[in-house]
């Protein structure tokens, strides 16, 4: 009787698991129809122009089409560097392009690092000498010692300066990610289920659509392997980017590794992070929040322009360039967004492009 009922449960163990594991094949095929799987009001797919879209002269007249579904391509145009701004076989950081970025790859590389290797050794130093000198053959009466107040100030005061050496850079990193210098530039970025939009508040408030490729296309355009898009987020070399994030569905998070960023897209939260880099290229990152079947299939890919190749990017959307990346930010385009305040502000600065249903905060 207990034998039975123990082989069924064990039967029905057995059935759950291959179930389970059935199920999870989907996950794994190739993501092809990534745009078609998208919930119904998703806006429609940029046309990914294999190879030849980084044609700059295609872009001027698309601004005279207003239909969303019939958009020229938009222009690219820079190609991945290799060993910048996307995982290769190296050992450690990726390398750093933002200035918070080599600051923070100083502190891993150059202090925490070094901190636990002499730390690590010294008590493995520490574990051999004991083992060697004071085992029970070497050391048959050991001493009767219970207190000795020099070394106790050693053992109490050192790990204090330690973590003081550790908590000063530590913290001052984190004011420097935090504290946002006026922006140039800001972008929205919307997390969906699964793929990324981007909005332009200060250049017309257009909305860039982003998916990831196939596997094809990525091996047709040169993209690194599951982090080719289909239309890229693309911001100007030396400016300050405002990069606000939120989601339309779930918990994402919208993380450039290059650029030492990742914050996390909360539905009806606008979070608030920033990044400045001065060398043109692409960079890339995956959304760093669990969010359902498709997670690991949400690249992010960051295209950094000079700024004439950025208002040629924006005219290609349909947007305007409201004021130059600089100074002159009034609100001088027509209808635009007013230029966004001053970087104290929260998240709520831009309020004019800020859908009602994330407004809320
Ligand atoms: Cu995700």
């Amino acid at each position: 009787m207990k034998v039975k009922t123990m082989l069924t449960a064990a039967g029905l163990v057995v059935l759950a698991w291959t179930g389970m594991a059935s199920a999870q094949v989907p996950a794994t095929t190739p993501p092809v129809a990534t745009a078609a799987a998208n919930p119904a009001g998703a806006p429609p797919q940029v046309a990914a122009s294999a190879g030849a879209a980084p044609s700059a002269s295609a872009s001027p007249a698309a601004t005279s089409v207003s239909a969303p579904a019939v958009k020229a391509p938009i222009p690219e145009f820079y190609a991945p560097t290799p060993g910048i701004g996307q995982p290769t076989d190296r050992i450690g950081l990726q390398p750093q392009v933002t200035s918070n970025g080599a600051y923070a790859a100083w502190f891993h590389d150059g202090l925490l690092l070094p901190i636990i290797t002499v730390i690590s050794l010294l008590v493995l130093a520490l574990l051999l000498w004991v083992t060697v000198r004071y085992n029970r053959r070497a050391n048959a009466s050991p001493s009767r010692t219970s207190h000795n107040t020099t070394i106790e100030i050693i053992w109490t005061v050192a790990p204090v300066l330690v973590l003081l050496a550790i908590a000063v850079p530590s913290i001052k990193l984190l004011a420097r990610q935090y504290s946002t210098p006026k922006p140039d530039l800001t972008v929205k970025v919307i997390g969906h289920q699964w793929y990324w939009s981007y909005q332009y508040p200060d250049n017309g408030d257009f909305e860039v659509v982003s998916n990831i490729l196939t596997p094809e296309q990525d091996k047709a355009k040169g993209e690194p392997r599951q982090l080719g898009v289909d239309a890229r987020m693309v911001v100007p070399a030396g400016a300050i980017v405002k990069v606000i994030t939120t989601s339309d569905d779930v918990i994402h998070s919208f993380a450039v590794p290059a650029f030492w960023i990742k914050m996390d897209a909360v539905p009806g939260r606008l979070n608030e992070t920033w990044f400045k880099v001065d060398r043109p290229g692409v960079y890339y990152g995956q959304c760093s929040e669990l969010c359902g079947a498709r997670h690991g299939y949400m690249p992010i890919a960051v295209e950094v322009v000079r700024p004439d190749q950025f208002a040629q990017w924006v005219k290609a959307n349909g947007g305007t360039m409201g004021g130059k990346p600089k100074p002159a930010e009034v609100a001088a385009n027509a209808g635009a967004a007013p230029a966004s305040p001053t970087p104290s502000a929260t998240g709520a600065a831009p309020a004019a492009s800020v859908s009602p249903a994330t407004a809320t905060n």
